[in-house]
């Protein structure tokens, strides 16, 4: 076991903040499968895992939280940069000084009665100078455990911070600190009192409250998007709320994609499809985040920070992604799914019927019609390596040579399966006026249309159009024929009797295969005014149960409904001021005079 470092700056930090929160112990990880052992032990008799059956789902666990906190919480998440302006406009912005002075308030003693871990991490593969690496300091043992699925977590990533000599510093407690004597309960946490900081300009993260996901396993969204954002901003390359997908067609030729979707809006699945069309194949790189570099060859190149998937459970099945299903056989933390009698997990979408006898996911017994058993925003914690459609050059720490950049979201009208922009400055536009419905991924309402330019409004660390400039740039460094190719797909668009047209899944190999074909050079393309569409016959629709009317509807471009969006894009661009770039307002014009031509 570690007991401690030679670095001077992490154990003063560790000094520092021991003395500001008063944990009973302070635990040094070391990344070994005996400490993991210890811990979900540890958990186990706290209540706050129970373990699944063995010979069901070896080495498995069942964790339910408090009902208050059981996603990201947006409205708490805050960018306290110097200037609010580097915020920008769709960001929560807090002068630093005074969020570090509210939340040093909040920390005084709030890991009193609990062990503090020390969590050393990295983002990236430990060899790489392009990881990032941090230290988690969590009175939460559940982080641990997921942290240690989720990242390089342990001993080597803490001789790797000691040999860089510096670490972004993550600051993190469930803020339920517990008098002599009190009794603990299964899943502590403050949800009155959530407050997740980043302070981009000296690179920290401090986050209060919350034990749950996004929020508290601080390596992913907080360090490896909001502040990898705003490093990459200053460095030049990118880093994006992306799946990253190597796609193999029949001839074997390899092209590799990356996907910006949304929270909960089908990353995982389509990082792990398996293709309907015959000869197809598709292997995972990423599911959730890439970060995207101009590399000495000229290429634009991606990797994956990860170490594990934190998966959306809902509507995991063996249809939809039986790549999953596999991979969740064993080894896996389950956190607001239900459980069955006989001691295994359950969700909407796994069988087309529940199980009898199924507690739902805060462990209360479930009636069918009482409303969902798991949670929505319910999800698996897996090591990526639990994958079978892992691509085995996944962790080359000189990326994959990126193709085709996918945009997508929830959108049950307007927007067709897919169309491609005309070049790469359209393609960042494309990205800019992404929307989509919401979803349970945060807390709030689901199903309210918003805004979520690259699916990155909840995950950029500065200000959205200063962001899109970046995109520009590195585009600029980009040899034309190295630009990716830009796309954007909608598997929700629904009919009028409000079911989905397009049967998705599986069946999103078909649009693949057309994107994949463009960048070829094979695929025939039909030009309108909101970009290139498939031309007639272009899309592999053969065997689909699909009407050629719904076809038709899916692929459908309505001039009267896009000019009817116009109004609510320039008014949403005109709030980044003098940010926007001036190419993004030049592409709004160009598209409304293309729909106003077509509309005659
Ligand atoms: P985050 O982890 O929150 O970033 O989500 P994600 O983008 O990885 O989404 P995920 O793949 O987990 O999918 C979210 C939900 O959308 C699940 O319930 C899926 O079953 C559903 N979904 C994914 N792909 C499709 C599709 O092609 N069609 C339909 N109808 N639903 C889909
Ligand atoms: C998302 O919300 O985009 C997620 C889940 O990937 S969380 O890690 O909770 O942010
Ligand atoms: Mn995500």
């Amino acid at each position: 076991m570690l007991t401690t470092t030679n670095q001077p700056a992490l154990r003063e930090w560790v000094a520092e903040v021991a003395a500001l929160t008063q944990p009973d112990r302070i635990e040094w990880c070391d990344g070994s499968a005996e400490e993991y052992e210890r811990l979900c032990r540890l958990l186990v008799a706290a209540g706050t895992f129970r373990s699944l059956s063995e010979a069901k789902r070896p080495h498995s666990y069942w964790a339910s939280s408090d009902p208050d906190d059981v996603a990201r919480v947006e409205s708490r998440t805050y960018i306290c940069s110097a200037s609010e302006e580097d915020a920008g406009p769709t960001n929560n912005w807090r002068d630093p000084g005074e969020m570090r002075a509210e939340l040093t308030r909040r920390f005084e003693g709030s890991m009193r009665g609990r062990t503090m871990y020390v969590v050393p991490f990295s983002m990236g593969p430990l060899s790489s100078p392009a990881s990032l690496v941090g230290v988690e300091l969590t009175d939460s043992p559940y982080v641990v455990v997921s942290m240690r699925i989720m990242t390089r977590m342990g001993e080597a990533a803490q001789r790797a911070i000691e040999e860089r000599g510096s670490f972004v510093p993550c600051l993190h407690s469930v803020g339920a600190p517990l008098e002599a004597g009190q009794e603990d309960v299964a899943w502590p946490c403050d949800p009155a009192q959530v407050a997740i900081a980043h302070f981009p300009e000296t690179r920290e993260i401090w986050s209060y409250g919350s034990g749950y996901g996004g929020n508290a396993l601080l390596g992913k969204k907080c360090l490896a998007l909001r502040i990898a954002s705003v490093i990459a901003r200053d460095e030049g390359w990118l880093a994006e709320h992306m799946l990253v997908i190597k796609v193999t067609a029949p001839s074997g030729e390899v092209r590799y994609m990356t996907g910006a979707f949304p929270s909960a809006c089908g990353k995982t699945n389509l990082a792990m499809v398996i293709p309907t069309l015959p000869g197809w194949k598709v292997e995972t790189i990423g599911d959730d985040i890439c970060w995207m570099r101009v590399a000495e060859d000229g290429k634009l190149r991606a990797i994956n920070p990860e170490f594990g998937f934190f998966g959306v459970a809902p509507g995991t099945g063996p249809d939809t992604n039986p790549n999953a299903l596999s991979m969740l056989d064993h080894d896996t933390i389950f956190t607001n799914t239900a459980r069955t009698e006989d001691g295994d997990v359950w969700w909407e979408g796994l069988t087309a019927e529940p199980p009898a006898g199924l507690v739902d996911w805060q462990d209360r017994p479930w009636q069918p019609g009482s409303g969902p058993a798991a949670h929505p925003n319910s999800r698996f914690t897996v090591r990526i390596s639990q994958d079978p459609a892992m691509a085995p050059e996944w962790e080359d720490p000189a990326g994959v040579p990126i193709s085709a950049i996918l945009f997508g979201g929830r959108r049950q009208s307007v927007i067709p399966l897919v169309h491609e922009a005309f070049d790469w400055e359209h393609g960042v536009f494309l990205g800019s006026i992404m929307s989509s419905e919401t979803t349970a991924a945060a807390t709030g309402a689901v199903g309210a249309l918003r805004r979520d330019p690259f699916a990155m409004l909840p995950f950029c660390g500065y200000n959205m159009a200063d962001y899109w400039s970046h995109w520009f740039d590195v585009g600029a460094r980009l040899a034309p024929e190295d630009r990716p190719r830009v796309f954007y797909v909608n598997w929700f668009r629904k009919g009028s009797d409000g079911r989905f047209l397009w049967p998705g899944f599986g069946e999103n190999s078909r649009v693949l295969a057309w994107i994949f074909e463009r960048c070829t050079g094979a695929g025939a393309a039909e030009e309108t005014p909101i970009g290139l569409v498939p031309g007639e016959g272009a899309l592999e629709v053969s065997g689909l149960d699909l009407s050629p009317e719904a076809l038709a509807e899916l692929l459908e471009v309505d001039p009267e409904a896009w000019l009817g969006e116009i109004p609510a894009i320039r008014e949403y661009f005109a709030t980044f001021g003098d940010h926007l770039p001036k190419r993004l307002s030049e592409e709004l014009g160009a598209l409304e005079q293309r729909l106003e031509k077509e509309r005659g």
